[in-house]
């Protein structure tokens, strides 16, 4: 059993801290400067308490154009190979298969689809490894996601699509146990959307596999406090705490320390 695989056993919720290697999260500078600071930037979440990273090199964010495999190759692997050296569980946030199979033998423990393993062959890389997968609901894609989202009812929506995910992987050999799931706050979604999934977290336990959010800095934390993306820790902590509470078991933050702090004060209580 890999550390990932105990820790997910474990009845502690676990955090697992964002690391974007992408040129707007970073900076101007070359390629060594954007590793050199990606690489710093494990540490602290490292020291910060987080129990595993989440490495991406392409935006998902609402409005954002893909990248090229080379580009997106070149951006994670060398984080992975650092942060696998200090130990700590890594996830490769993409939906690209020849990514995820880089990352994978570069040592990644799961991969991070906000795409389901849509795309042709993402389904075979994971069956073929041992790794585990995140399956996350998105409506539409990611450059028009947010332009019209509907549902007549979110949750079961949601909750049909995710099913139907974890019928796939299945179906590809990859077993129930290595299967996250993930309602995809703000992907496709609005406000009223988003606020019914949270309420409503717990139904997806019904699927039987370990859920995973995102709420971290998100609009929709915006849109509740009036506070810009610069100034929502405080409502992002709020929100990772309710969704532990609603029954996530990973919360996928970028304030690790802040969300280490309020878990330890829920984990010392419950
Ligand atoms: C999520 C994600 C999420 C999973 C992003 C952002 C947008 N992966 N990647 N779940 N969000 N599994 O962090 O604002 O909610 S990128």
């Amino acid at each position: 059993m890999n550390t990932l695989t105990q820790m997910l056993v474990s009845d502690r919720p676990l955090i697992m801290g964002v690391l974007n290697v992408t040129p707007d999260s970073f900076s101007d500078g070359g390629q060594y400067a954007t590793t050199d600071q990606a690489i710093q930037h494990v540490n602290r979440l490292i020291v910060e308490g987080a129990d595993m990273l989440d490495i991406g090199g392409e935006s998902t964010r609402p409005g954002s154009q893909p990248v090229s495999l080379e580009e997106e190759l070149s951006r994670v692997i060398p984080v992975i190979e650092f942060a696998v050296h200090k130990r700590i569980p890594v996830s490769i946030d993409t939906s690209k298969p020849a990514v995820m199979r880089a990352a994978i033998r570069a040592g990644a423990d799961l991969v991070n689809d906000v795409n389901a393993l849509q795309a042709p062959g993402a389904l075979e890389a994971i069956a073929e490894n041992s790794a585990m997968v995140c399956l996350m609901h998105m409506q539409g894609t990611p450059e028009t996601m947010q332009n019209t989202p509907h549902y007549s009812d979110v949750v079961t929506e949601v909750q049909a699509f995710l099913a139907q995910r974890i019928d796939a992987a299945r179906n590809a050999g990859i077993p129930a146990e290595r299967i996250l799931i993930d309602p995809g706050f703000g992907f496709g979604k609005t406000l009223e959307h988003n606020l019914t999934l949270l309420q409503q977290l717990d139904r997806l336990l019904a699927l039987g596999c370990p859920i995973l959010v995102g709420l971290s800095r998100k609009s929709m934390l915006g849109a509740i406090t009036g506070n810009t993306v610069d100034s929502r820790l405080h409502a992002s902590v709020a929100a990772a705490l309710l969704a532990v509470i609603k029954g996530a078991k990973i919360v996928r933050v970028h304030d690790v320390k802040a969300t280490r702090d309020a878990l330890s004060v829920l984990e010392a209580v419950i």
